[in-house]
C-alpha cells in the first residue's frame, strides 16, 4: 500500500454541553479504546496524542437563554481555536476527537486562521444529517451543536466568543453532504449565504462519487485547504446508533468509505473532526469502531490500490 506518511496530532475535546444531553464527553475515550491511534500507526503515520483538553467555563461570557452552556462551549471554542492553529502551524495534522459538534466552532476557526497565515483559502466538508446553521435567534432548541457553521461563517450574534477580527470561512466554501434534517429558518439562511448543499436526494440521484469529484476539483483548483467535519449522524443509524440525534435514511457504509477514500487520494485534507459519538447510546462500541475505520480510509487504508486518476 503506498500511503503517504503524515504526522498526526490527536486532540481530545470532551464536550457534551452543546448537545442538550450527556454522553458525548465520553467520545474521546471511546475512540481511543477503539484504537484510533494504533490504527494510524499501523498505516505508517507518526501519531502524537495531546490528551484531552481540560476546560473551565469562560466567566466573561454571559449566561444566554438561547445559547445553552455558552460559557463552557465558548471556553472550548477558544481553547480549540488556539490548539488546532498551533498543531497545524507546527506542520502536523490536527485530528479532533469529539465531543459534540459545537466544538467545530473552535476547530474550524483555528484552521481558518492557519489557512489565512498561508494565504490559502479554507474549504469545509460538512458530513452531517443537519446543516448546523442556526444562531441563538433562529435555534429552536438553544443547543449550540446546531450552530457551528453559522459561527465560523461570521454570524454576528457570536461576536463576544472570539475576537471580531478572526478570519471567517466563506459560506460558498462550505460543502454540506448528507443533509436530511433542516429547520425552516436554517433553510433560508443557508440559501442566502450560498452554502453548497448536497442532501440525501442529491446522493441518491447523482451518486456520492460524482459529488465528491466535483467538490475536490473546486478545492484543488483554488489551491485550498480542506477541513473535514464528520458528524456520526451522517451515517445511517442502523450502522451508527451511538448518536443523540439519529435521523433515518443516512449514508451507507460504502458511501461513507468512498468519501474517505476519495478524500485520501486527493491529498487535500488538512484536518479532521470526529464528532457526536455518544458511547452511552452505542451498541457495544459499534459506532466508535466505524469512526475509526473511516479514519483509516481517510489516512490511506485501501482494499486495493487504484491507478491515480488522470488530471
Ligand atoms: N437543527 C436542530 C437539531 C440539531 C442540529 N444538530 C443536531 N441536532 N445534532 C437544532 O437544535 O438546531
Ligand atoms: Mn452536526
Ligand atoms: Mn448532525
Amino acid at each position: 500500500m503506498n500511503v503517504q506518511s503524515r504526522s498526526v496530532t490527536l486532540i481530545g475535546a470532551p464536550l457534551e454541553e452543546g448537545s442538550g444531553r450527556r454522553g458525548a464527553a465520553m467520545g474521546p475515550a471511546a475512540l481511543r479504546i477503539a484504537g484510533v491511534d494504533q490504527t494510524l500507526i499501523d498505516l505508517g503515520h507518526d501519531v502524537a496524542d495531546n490528551g484531552d483538553l481540560r476546560i473551565v467555563p469562560a466567566m466573561d461570557l454571559p449566561n444566554h437563554s438561547k445559547a445553552h452552556n455558552l460559557r463552557i462551549v465558548g471556553a472550548f471554542t477558544r481553547a480549540l481555536e488556539s490548539s488546532v492553529y498551533d498543531v497545524a502551524a507546527s506542520g502536523r495534522f490536527p485530528l479532533i476527537l469529539g465531543g459534540d459538534h459545537s466544538l467545530s466552532m473552535g476547530t474550524v476557526s483555528g484552521m481558518a486562521r492557519y489557512a489565512a497565515s498561508k494565504g490559502r483559502p479554507l474549504f469545509v466538508l460538512w458530513l452531517d444529517a443537519h446543516a448546523d446553521f442556526n444562531s441563538p435567534t433562529t435555534s429552536p432548541s438553544g443547543n449550540m451543536h446546531g450552530m457551528p457553521v453559522a459561527f465560523f461563517c461570521g454570524e454576528a450574534e457570536f461576536a463576544e466568543i472570539l475576537p471580531k477580527d478572526r478570519p471567517f470561512v466563506d459560506p460558498k466554501h462550505v460543502f454540506q453532504v448528507g443533509i436530511r434534517s433542516v429547520d425552516a429558518r436554517e433553510r433560508e439562511e443557508i440559501h442566502e449565504h450560498g452554502v453548497n448543499v448536497f442532501d440525501m436526494r442529491a446522493i441518491d440521484e447523482q451518486g456520492i462519487g460524482a459529488i465528491m469529484r466535483d467538490i475536490l476539483d473546486v478545492v484543488a483548483k483554488a489551491n485550498g485547504l480542506l477541513h473535514v467535519s464528520l458528524d456520526l449522524d451522517f451515517l445511517d443509524p442502523d450502522i451508527a446508533p451511538g448518536v443523540g440525534t439519529t435521523v433515518p435514511g443516512g449514508a451507507t457504509f460504502r458511501e461513507a468509505h468512498l468519501v474517505m477514500e476519495m478524500l485520501s487520494d486527493s491529498g487535500l485534507v488538512s484536518s479532521l473532526d470526529l464528532v457526536e459519538l455518544n458511547p452511552f447510546l452505542d451498541d457495544r462500541g459499534k459506532s466508535a469502531r466505524i469512526l475509526v475505520e473511516l479514519t483509516a480510509s481517510l489516512f490511506g487504508r485501501r482494499i486495493f490500490d487504484r491507478p491515480t486518476r488522470a488530471a
